[in-house]
């Protein structure tokens, strides 16, 4: 590759764009600058590679392909079948999956596909089987009556929000707690680890017919060959939901217990937070499963979005290559080193620590509330988002607690003498501020007070911090 391919690459597809809506090339242009310019440690988001960007730009965009590889309601699709096949062989060679299928088109997308194929593969219903064996015509009033009674009766148990666990595992919010019957399982109140004793006696109670695990805000690591010793103890499906530490799985940091592939009758996640992709989901199963997850697509989701899957190829390819393990046990060394900072500062973290991608700050320790403290952190130039602590009583929308996560300041070069001042920087911040109060005086659980000046000088060091790890050095917009 020419030294300055990456930049002739973005100048130029900026020039083009530019020459029809430059507002959109300097939209482009400016959220580049800001992302450099910004301390993310957003636990979900992360720097996908030059190339995987690139894959998406392009033709592909404009194909239809409903179907799966080889079988498309649709002529024209042998240059997505290449990709889709690549995308998928990439996908189960790094995860040792038997089956792979990458279009979904986000994680929410995925879990419903792998809902839909574990109702699809147990339900016991004649209508449900006329209906899959596409006899839809034969069926009657009183079948389709039969078929949405026996799907709304199922149950599914998984982590409770505020516990770490995710909206699309059976919260009310979400299309999950309106299809299932949901209970879920939180953590032990003074550990605020999984307790998995606790986990087996609910399944015992609740007899689901999927036990999910998997979070979006559990600083430690989830031990699956338990689980999927309590889903089966219950004749429970076993779906892992492994969207924020698939890069943890891929960069062989989780192994043995801790890797969900094994032990899992199916896993979903996304592509683009520790994984590095492009935005977008996926789902990995055994053969018993295979059939149900491939009818995805028209069955839950719209036509795939080629584009994408050649750039989840791309980012696929990159993942098996050495250099990501080393990338990804980074990931873990630096949030410990910045969950060690924090705690040597006094900050209270959920669980004491992490041994994962992420930590929860306990904002109530700082008297603040998590919507406080992620305002006052991003006038200060870091980016983070605020996030339940367990039985946390400002609920979900002010919360008491902040998410911070590693894998995008990794993937650009930050180490963990980076990560010891980043927790200082937190630190000085959070200490300094103070809830503010309504206009009639009462508390406020949003406003807060933090002198502007400080908020200058941190994102001032921010920025000095950062200076060093330069975001896309080989990209020169001009
Ligand atoms: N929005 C993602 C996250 O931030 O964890 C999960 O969907």
């Amino acid at each position: 590759m020419s030294p300055n391919a990456e930049s002739t690459a973005f100048r130029s597809a900026l020039e083009v764009v530019r020459a029809v809506e430059p507002r959109v090339a300097d939209a482009i242009g400016a959220e580049l600058a800001d992302q450099r310019e910004s301390l993310k440690l957003i636990a979900s988001e992360n720097y996908a590679s030059p190339a995987t960007l690139l894959a998406m730009g392009n033709w592909f965009s404009d194909k239809y392909a409903e179907g799966t590889v080889g079988r498309r309601f649709y002529a024209g699709c042998q240059n997505v079948d290449t990709v889709e096949a690549l995308a998928a062989e990439h996908a189960r060679e790094l995860f040792g999956a038997a089956h792979a299928y990458v279009q979904p088109h986000s994680g929410i997308d995925a879990n419903l596909v792998a809902f839909w194929a574990i109702l699809a593969d147990r339900v016991e219903s004649p209508a449900l089987k006329k209906a899959q064996v596409r006899q839809v015509n034969d069926l009657t009033e009183a079948d389709w009556f039969a078929l949405r009674r026996e799907l709304g009766d199922q149950r599914m148990l998984g982590m409770s929000l505020d516990a770490g666990g995710h909206l699309t595992h059976g919260f009310r919010p979400n299309i999950s707690g309106k299809m299932f019957d949901q209970r879920s399982y939180g953590t032990d109140p003074v550990t605020g680890l999984v307790d998995y004793d606790a986990v087996a006696e609910a399944a015992r109670e609740f007899r689901p017919l999927i036990l999910v695990a998997g979070y979006s805000a559990y600083p430690r690591k989830v031990n699956f060959r338990i689980m999927r010793e309590i889903a089966d103890s219950v004749g429970a499906t076993f779906m892992v939901d492994m969207a924020h530490f698939a890069g943890l799985v891929a960069g062989k940091v989780f192994t043995g217990d801790f890797d969900p592939v094994p032990h899992a009758h199916i896993v979903t996640t996304t592509t683009h937070k520790s994984l590095r992709g492009p935005r977008g989901g996926m789902v990995l199963c055994g053969p018993e499963l295979a059939d149900q997850v491939d009818r995805g697509c028209p069955m839950v989701l719209g036509g795939p979005l080629p584009h994408v899957m050649a750039a989840k190829a791309v980012a696929l390819a990159e993942a098996r290559r050495p250099d990501f393990a080393d990338y990804a046990s980074r990931i873990v060394a630096n949030a410990q080193a910045l969950a060690d900072g924090l705690l040597r500062r006094g900050a209270k973290l959920v669980t004491g620590g992490t041994d994962n991608h992420l930590v929860l700050i306990d904002v109530s320790g700082y008297g603040l509330t998590g919507r406080q403290a992620e305002q006052a952190l991003l006038d200060s130039g870091i980016v983070t988002n605020r996030n339940a602590v367990p039985q946390d009583p400002n609920g979900a929308w002010y919360t008491s607690g902040v998410r911070v996560g590693t894998p995008a300041l990794t993937t650009r070069g930050l180490g963990t003498a980076e990560m010891d001042a980043t927790a200082e920087l937190i630190h000085t911040v959070l200490s300094q501020t103070t809830p503010g109060a309504n206009a009639d005086g009462t508390p406020s659980k949003a406003k807060y007070v933090l002198d502007p000046a400080l908020a200058d000088k941190v994102s001032r060091q921010a920025g000095e911090l950062l200076a060093g790890f330069p975001l896309y050095p080989a990209v020169d917009l001009g």
